[in-house]
């Protein structure tokens, strides 16, 4: 079988490996399936105990995306036939099975021993981001786009989301989240999404940069080789769409309850600023419980750490699937493509016992899939900075 990711390594002139993974299902936008992260997961454990291996570079094949975001095309089959079982190694398990292994390898890149290099060009969304958001050395490019657009089909930002977007400047998070708006590289620098803005047309003159580095101090050779790529991308970045807007979006998302947020915001859909009233509008048409979901989950998650985040993560994931929109909201937008999501809720008339009963762990305290991740601790970490 085919697992659409190309695994290879390349030799340094200096005796070292980088390996390299690339996200091959162009078609689908490098789509991240369940195959293709049971291919990265072992691949990704077996270069962290390999010394020739000094680093991971991770790309997608084509010049469209990165990854546009989840199998949601398997999971859409897999709720509609009855496999939202909260076991992932029983056969009613798929959507348990494909939650829990994205969201283990998500964890595994955040505390990756080795830098890993991320080259989030084109289309960057959902599962994208989650691969993203924990490399070392994150590259957006003039064209990159990223967003955490699962409102719009009845889930909610996860993949690490509930962790990531607690930790961006004022509420944009909560903001990104409830409206799943589209970021520009200069965005994605801003929010700390990224690290560095290089030109597409230099991915192969970095990647031969990388090759005749001097790899005695892995972090430095890499920061040394995309510092000198930025500086001569400068004149290439895209104009900043959220922080100029970072006052008004604050103002927009300070509100007494859930609800008046959400109508709050929805109430910017006639803005004469077009790029509010579009964020505005994707709330409006998106799923009444995912809004509800997405403001209690980053409230309840704003204090815990990522192995917390993305346990509870897993539980809300699979609330969605077995008695959400999601298999609806990927059925309007992704299968049938009529874009006419017949949500379970209107905004403003969802029962709490509806949002409460997403939170309420199929597991006991030690059978979770994912009581095994432990966070690293930060200071064991590679990361772009210096020390
Ligand atoms: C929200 C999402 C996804 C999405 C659109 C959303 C998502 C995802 C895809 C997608 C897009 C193109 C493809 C494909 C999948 O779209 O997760 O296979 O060809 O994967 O609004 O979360």
């Amino acid at each position: 079988m085919t697992t659409n990711v190309q695994i290879d390594r390349l030799a340094t002139d200096d005796g070292h490996h980088i390996g390299t993974l690339i996200l091959d299902a162009p078609k689908s936008l490098n789509a991240l399936s369940l195959a293709m992260i049971d291919a990265i997961q072992p691949q990704l454990e077996a270069w962290a105990n390999d010394p020739e291996i000094v680093a991971v570079w991770l790309e997608g094949a084509g010049d469209k995306a990165f990854c546009a975001g989840g199998d949601v095309v398997a999971l859409h089959r897999a709720i509609v036939t009855g496999a939202t079982g909260h076991d992932p190694e029983a056969s009613d398990g798929f959507v348990a099975r494909y939650f829990s292994h994205e969201y283990r390898l998500d964890h595994t890149i955040h505390g990756y021993p080795k830098p890993v290099i991320v080259w989030g060009d084109g289309i960057v969304m959902g599962g994208g981001i989650g691969l993203m958001a924990g490399a070392s050395h994150r590259v957006v490019t003039p064209r990159s786009q990223l967003a955490m657009p699962e409102i719009t089909i009845g889930l909610y930002p996860d993949v690490g989301a509930s962790w990531f977007l607690n930790r961006m400047p004022g509420r944009s998070g909560l903001f990104l989240g409830l409206t799943g708006t589209r970021l520009n590289a200069s965005d994605a620098l801003f929010v700390g999404l990224a690290d560095r803005l290089i030109g597409e047309n230099r991915r192969d003159a970095v990647l031969e940069d990388l090759r005749q580095a001097d790899w005695r101090e892995p972090i430095a050779a890499i920061n040394r080789v995309l510092r000198a790529h930025a500086r001569d991308s400068q004149m290439l970045a895209p104009e900043p769409q959220l922080a100029p807007r970072l006052t008004r979006i604050d103002a927009l998302t300070d509100a007494d309850d859930a609800e008046s947020l959400i109508a709050g915001i929805i109430a910017a859909s006639d803005s004469d600023d077009p790029w509010l009233a579009r964020a505005a509008k994707t709330l409006a048409a998106g799923s009444p419980l995912s809004a509800r979901l997405i403001v209690r989950q980053l409230a309840r998650t704003r204090r815990l750490s990522l192995a917390e985040v993305l346990r509870e993560e897993l539980t809300l994931s699979l609330a969605c699937a077995a008695r959400g929109d999601l298999a609806e909201g990927v059925r309007a937008l992704l299968i049938d493509k009529d874009r006419n999501p017949g949500w379970r809720h209107r905004h403003g008339e969802v029962p709490e016992a509806d949002i409460q009963a997403c939170f309420v762990s199929p597991w006991g305290g030690d059978d979770h899939p994912l009581r095994g991740l432990v966070d690293r601790p930060a200071e064991e970490k590679p990361t772009h900075a210096t020390g």
